[in-house]
């Protein structure tokens, strides 16, 4: 084997321990760990939560004698002080000789400054390899780092005429038991679900992660400008955040709604509406890497008009509603075909019945 087919191999391992941590990491990236001697996996490990060992701590927890082997990271080892010490320290200390890594970290605490340090304590340092797969597992926390915002990935279910509830709302359901567990799965990668406070009054959704796995769970995310939120709703009662975004000052009503746990945060407004850009930089703020969008038209238009959506995740179910049902996407203006919003196809699977589509921008 070629030094470049060994390093992609061993650092195919370190991405596939790195995703077992999908459902737990965040405000963390997701980060694996493999130490290799003589072409033999001395050790291994990953990051399962924050405050928890890094990936390099626990593989070299694992094993009795790392000197000499070569540590694969799916990011660079950090070299700062944040819940735990630096892991180049870890490193440099157990005598490891060469850290083959896939990418630089975002955060800027670290940026590059992790890779300097072990190359200054003489190890041979090789970074990229890999580097694509490492940058998709970790877009979320990436973007946080780089742009103040989160990933947004908005989840849509429509009929195969394009339709995604009847005229009335009435929308349960439309797709299979298959596709609605694969949702499951994204509510569990997501750090918030974002939805608009209609589609709370209509639905009173629970939007919470059931998965058989264990899963930090995600923060609820009410868009509510006008401050309607009734203290009832079903969310209040579940474990964990639920936010209500406005921009409504009401001190009467936000202590109801606080009494019951909610959390009231007011946020600015643009054109009568919470203005989108500063709720995603709040999110950012909350530490949320990825966010899972599952609102109705009238905030999924905004979102895609003001170009926020970073990825679309549709399920197509075979059933027809017919052309009194409601549509996913209400974008005011919209006259020519010269205002039309092109995505690319990024994926396509079948799951059960129900086509799997994935979008991106263009
Ligand atoms: C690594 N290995 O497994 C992870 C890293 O507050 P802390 O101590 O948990 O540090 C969090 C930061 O450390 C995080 O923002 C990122 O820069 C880096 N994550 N680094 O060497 C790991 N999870
Ligand atoms: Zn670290």
């Amino acid at each position: 084997m070629t030094t470049a087919a060994r390093d992609a191999f061993f650092m195919a391992r370190a991405l596939y321990l790195a995703k077992k941590g999908s459902y737990t990491t965040a405000p963390n990236p997701r980060v694996g760990c493999v130490l290799v001697k003589d072409d033999l996996i001395l050790g291994e490990g990953w990051h399962v939560k924050a405050g928890l060992g890094h990936a390099e701590v626990v593989a070299l927890e694992s094993v009795f004698d790392a000197s000499g082997s070569t540590a694969y990271v799916s990011l660079e080892p950090c070299s700062h002080y944040g819940r735990t010490p630096p892991c180049c320290d870890a490193l440099i200390k157990a005598g490891v000789s060469r850290v083959v890594v896939a990418m630089q970290d975002p955060n800027p605490q670290v940026s590059g400054r992790g890779l300097k340090k072990l190359k200054a304590a003489g190890i041979e340092v090789c970074c990229g390899v890999l580097q694509e797969e490492a940058l998709a597992l970790n877009r979320g926390f990436i973007k946080r780092m780089t742009q103040n915002r989160p990933f947004v990935r908005s989840k849509l279910a429509m009929s195969l005429d394009g339709r995604t509830a009847m005229a009335s709302g009435e929308s349960k359901w439309i797709t299979s038991a298959e596709s609605r567990a694969d949702v499951q799965r994204l509510r569990a990668e997501s750090s918030a679900i974002l939805t608009g406070i209609n589609t709370v009054l209509a639905d009173d959704p629970s939007l919470n992660a059931r998965i058989d796995q264990t899963v930090v769970q995600p923060v609820r995310v009410v868009l509510d400008t006008h401050l309607k939120m009734r203290p009832e709703a079903r969310m209040a009662t579940l474990p964990g955040r639920s936010l209500i975004l406005t921009g409504t000052d009401n001190p009467q009503k936000q202590s109801a709604l606080q009494t019951v746990g909610f959390e009231v945060y007011l946020l600015p407004c643009k054109n009568g509406r919470l203005d989108l850009l500063a709720v995603l930089e709040f999110l950012a703020a909350q530490q949320i890497n990825e966010v899972l969008v599952e609102a109705g038209a009238v905030l999924n238009g905004a979102l895609l008009a003001e170009a926020l959506i970073d990825e679309y995740v549709i399920y197509m179910a075979p059933c027809i509603l017919g052309d009194q049902g409601r549509g996913l996407f209400s974008i005011p203006g919209m006259q020519q075909m010269t205002d039309k919003k092109q995505l690319k196809l990024r994926d396509v699977r079948q799951i059960g019945q129900d086509l799997k589509l994935t979008y991106t921008p263009l």
